[in-house]
């Protein structure tokens, strides 16, 4: 395996980012989350105010059929259940039926062992079209690293790169690695995020919502390292207008919503810092 070093570095254009949040806003994407229950109602939030549409349909009935008529789904690990494990394998088989992109966050992945088997059950359906996490899972989700801390991660991003891009190569999907910088790979290119803020890390969900940010961008976005990428400026930039009038991560959270609304993209295009 080469060094991160060694993966070249696009610099997507700033202004594709901008183009991208346009064209997600334009078509408000239905987006289906199964997602945790610490996170479901900000991250609802997060995609109501950014100008998309959050549908929380995560019982084995109905998981399914919903996918087969979403515009993007989010699968997160984050507090499975047996009956939401059985509504996430009918979203993803109907989601992959329909050529629907899913995005998986494996939640506390390698360090849990139920939840690392559903996993791999869930990829032998389809791969997915982005996965997003932060780096102790990514370095788990490719076998290596010694898990996170629940949660959380115990690693750097730069550390998590190799494991990232093996794991794009593998599974054909953009893997997205969290962090201060946050690197969006494909296997070949990477891309680096370098805006945000770190009471991201401090509101729970802070990286949860941007999983479904990359949902409702992959849905509208023909290039998913580009939808990667949008997601990502969109959510950090807005972080970074959100921090000026906060005073903590309280009020950081209620001015992200806030500047999520607010983000036009002109302003995205001239703040997002591409490395
Ligand atoms: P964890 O599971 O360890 O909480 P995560 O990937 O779920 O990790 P966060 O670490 O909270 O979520 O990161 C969410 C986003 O916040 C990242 O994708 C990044 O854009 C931004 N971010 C994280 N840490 C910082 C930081 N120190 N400075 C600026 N932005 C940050
Ligand atoms: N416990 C299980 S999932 C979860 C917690 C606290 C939320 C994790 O949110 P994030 O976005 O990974 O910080
Ligand atoms: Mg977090
Ligand atoms: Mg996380």
């Amino acid at each position: 395996m080469s060094a991160p070093s060694s993966v070249p570095t696009v610099p997507l254009d700033a202004a594709a980012v901008g183009e991208a949040l346009a064209a997600m806003r334009g078509h408000a994407p239905l987006v289906q989350c199964l997602t945790n229950v610490v996170v479901a109602q900000w991250t609802a939030n997060v995609l109501l105010a950014v100008g998309a549409s959050p549908s929380m349909v995560d019982n084995p009935e109905e998981a399914g059929p919903f996918a087969a008529v979403a515009d993007g789904v989010l699968v997160n690990l984050g507090t499975p259940q047996e009956a939401t494990v059985a509504a996430m394998h009918g979203a993803v088989s109907a989601a992959a039926a329909a050529g629907t992109p899913w995005v998986l966050d494996p939640v506390g992945v390698g360090g849990l062992a139920w939840r690392s088997r559903v996993v791999v059950d869930l990829l032998a359906h389809a791969s997915p079209a982005l996965v997003r996490g932060n780096p102790s899972e990514i370095l788990a989700f490719a076998g290596g690293g010694s898990g996170g801390r629940g949660p959380e991660s115990v690693d750097a991003a730069e550390d998590a790169l190799d494991a990232g891009r093996a794991l794009a190569r593998e599974h054909g999907t953009i893997v997205a690695v969290s962090g201060e910088v946050d690197h969006l790979t494909d296997g070949t290119r990477l891309v680096r995020v370098a805006n945000g803020h770190r009471w991201l890390t401090q509101v729970t969900g802070g990286g949860c919502a941007l999983g479904a940010l990359m949902a409702a961008f992959a849905a509208t976005t023909d290039d998913p390292l580009l939808a990667a990428t949008a997601a990502t400026a969109t959510y950090t930039v807005a972080a970074e207008v959100a921090a000026e009038r906060a005073a903590g991560p309280g009020s950081f959270a209620v001015a992200l919503l806030d500047s999520l609304a607010t983000l036009n993209p002109q302003e995205l295009t001239e703040k997002v810092v591409l490395r």
